[in-house]
């Protein structure tokens, strides 16, 4: 049962607010916790008199983070892909594999085929993984259905996923990621006649608190996109884009147009697309999974996001094919080791500017009036949470306010 009130000392706090000091580090600190937020966060000597005659939990001079949010996730799907894992090993290309009929179009035939508990089993097994390594909120799409029925199904579970567990789940309709078989050729008309129904009927279901779409040659054009986001602009409904990841086709600039919460991938980015994302507000999710998964050459534009201020957030991408990968943490060491991140970008990148992507101003950063959602790590410093690989230094996972 939830203790109302909680007091944590002799804490380190990556508060990761701008107090001046990286990582928005308090070395001697305190934070009490009311109900499910954050009521203080500071150095412990000037706890306020109101608190100081609380029990405190002595943490032993332990990390204290925001609770991390993984901001772009496909955990729930049918089957898997090992075997198309192996035929790019022998030399196929992610994109031969696709035009092959694998890749997502072979997932989508074991989601259609998966019962709402059977997709919920395996979904649960990821999100487990993830659970154990502080994550405290994840955005979940759909996407492997292409059909209504199968596109909601991903849904409802997406949503039962977070009563069957301590974590919030944001769902993601992404109904415009792949053409199903069944409309090969006729990409238009899967739109007419599949995804923008199934967007309404989602939504009007309740199971929709944001669009997406992946902008790419083996995927939709720009134009095909822009019907999927003024269906959502009508629905009131926040988009995000998989865009730039294989080739630029300029749907950065086009999410950017509708004020895009963010465009996710990016490796092929050019400065014009840095600069709209940075006019709207957009966050550039970067996800090294699949970078490495598909062992991409193409670095995502780090230097230009920092030069104009962009946002940037890491994701795991979980998903079967092109980034099966289910650890945050693992996901923090790749941006720094692949994208040359600093180990602060990569702890903002997924907790406050993962918040930001899911349009979540209530977390991600320590400080009075945020969700108490809290990881208490086993480490000295922060950039012990990047450096590490296959190494899970967790104690302890706080949910609003409590274990
Ligand atoms: N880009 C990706 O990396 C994933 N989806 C997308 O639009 C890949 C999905 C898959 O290969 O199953
Ligand atoms: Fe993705």
């Amino acid at each position: 049962m939830a203790v109302s009130r909680r007091l944590l000392t002799n804490a380190r706090l990556a508060t990761l607010t701008a107090n001046g000091a990286a990582h928005g580090l308090i070395d001697d600190g305190a934070l009490v916790i009311d109900g499910d937020r954050i009521a203080w966060a500071g150095t412990a000597n000037e706890l306020p008199a109101a608190y100081a005659s609380l029990a405190g939990e002595d943490l032993d001079g332990r990390l204290v983070t925001s609770g991390l949010i993984d901001c772009h996730t496909h955990v729930v799907f049918g089957g898997n892909r090992a075997r198309e894992f192996e035929m790019r090993l022998e030399g196929a290309s992610y994109e031969e594999v696709a035009r092959a009929g694998g890749g997502i179009v072979s997932t989508v035939k074991a989601t259609r085929a998966a019962d709402e508990d059977t997709l919920l089993a395996s979904a649960l097994a990821r999100v487990d993984a993830l659970i154990a390594e502080g994550v405290t909120t994840i955005e979940i799409k759909s996407g492997y259905g292409l059909d209504r029925d199968t596109e909601l199904r991903m849904l409802r579970v997406a949503r039962r996923i977070g009563r069957e567990r301590r974590i919030h789940v944001k769902t993601t309709f992404l109904g415009a990621h792949a053409v199903p078989a069944e409309y090969k050729g006729r990409s238009s008309a899967y739109l007419d006649e599949v995804c923008l129904p199934a967007l309404e009927a989602a939504h009007a279901e309740g199971l929709v608190d944001a669009v997406d779409g992946f902008c790419e040659g083996i995927a939709f054009s720009r134009d095909e996109i822009a019907r999927v986001f003024e269906k959502a602009r009508g629905l009131g409904l926040p988009v995000k884009l998989h865009a730039e990841q294989l080739s630029d086709l300029g749907g950065t600039a086009l999410a950017a147009s509708y004020g895009a919460l963010s465009a996710d991938h990016l490796e092929y980015l050019d400065e014009a697309g840095v600069k709209a994302m940075a006019k709207s507000g957009s966050v550039a999710v970067l996800l090294p999974g699949a970078f490495y998964t598909l062992r991409e050459t193409q670095y995502p534009p780090l230097e230009l996001l920092r030069q104009h201020k962009v946002p940037v957030a890491l994701a795991t991408d979980c998903n079967p094919g092109s980034s099966p990968l289910a650890s945050l943490l693992l996901t923090m060491n790749m941006g720094c080791t692949l994208f040359r991140m600093t180990p602060e970008e990569a702890l903002a990148g997924v907790t406050r500017e993962a918040a930001r992507a899911l349009g979540l101003g209530d977390r991600g950063t320590l400080e009075a009036g945020k969700r108490a959602d809290l990881a208490i790590w086993n480490v000295d410093h922060p950039a012990e949470l990047s450096y590490r690989i296959g190494f899970n230094s967790l104690e302890k996972r706080i949910f609003g306010g409590s274990e």
